[in-house]
């Protein structure tokens, strides 16, 4: 009797964490960076996979990763004088992306295999830059690239 007992709350503490460690660290990974930074900065969270020759701002795992389901980002558009924080995460190998050198970013964003790297930034300059990966990471390699578009909305219309 003791003993069912005993195995039937070691079955639950073993399930209790096996759902709750991801969904503690999903909660983190997605509210600890805003909470840190506060409400006016925007986060922009990339991965890039040299297998799949894309950069994505979905979230890759192992499923979507070896299947290639997760879309590529084009052009992230963000507003003159916003304060930015760009998480660029490599999903397998190193990367390094160089964007348009008049961006105030400091180049390259580097990271190994599995490593994200974190660049804050504050976009001044409107205009189109391209930010393309330079080391040859895959045979997909040609496709390791996104733009960034500022755009200064005083001046629309
Ligand atoms: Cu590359």
């Amino acid at each position: 009797m003791n003993i069912k007992l005993q195995e039937i709350v070691a079955v639950i503490a073993v399930v209790v964490s096996i759902v709750a460690v991801p969904m503690i660290i999903w909660w983190y990974e997605d509210n600890h960076l805003q909470n840190k930074y506060g409400p006016d900065v925007r986060i922009i969270k990339l991965t890039a996979s040299a297998g799949q020759g894309r950069i994505t701002e979905e979230y890759v795992a192992g499923w979507n990763y070896w299947s290639g389901f997760f879309s590529r980002t084009g052009t992230i558009e963000i507003n003159k004088g916003e304060k930015v924080v760009l998480l660029v995460k490599s999903a397998d190998v190193t990367h390094s992306f160089e964007i348009t050198p008049d961006i105030n970013i400091d180049q390259p964003i580097e990271m190994e295999g599995g490593h994200t790297t974190l660049v804050e930034f504050i976009a001044e300059k409107p205009g189109l830059y391209l930010a393309e990966c330079k080391s040859f990471c895959s045979l997909a390699h040609h496709g390791m690239l996104f733009n960034i578009k500022i755009v200064d909305n005083d001046k629309k219309e």
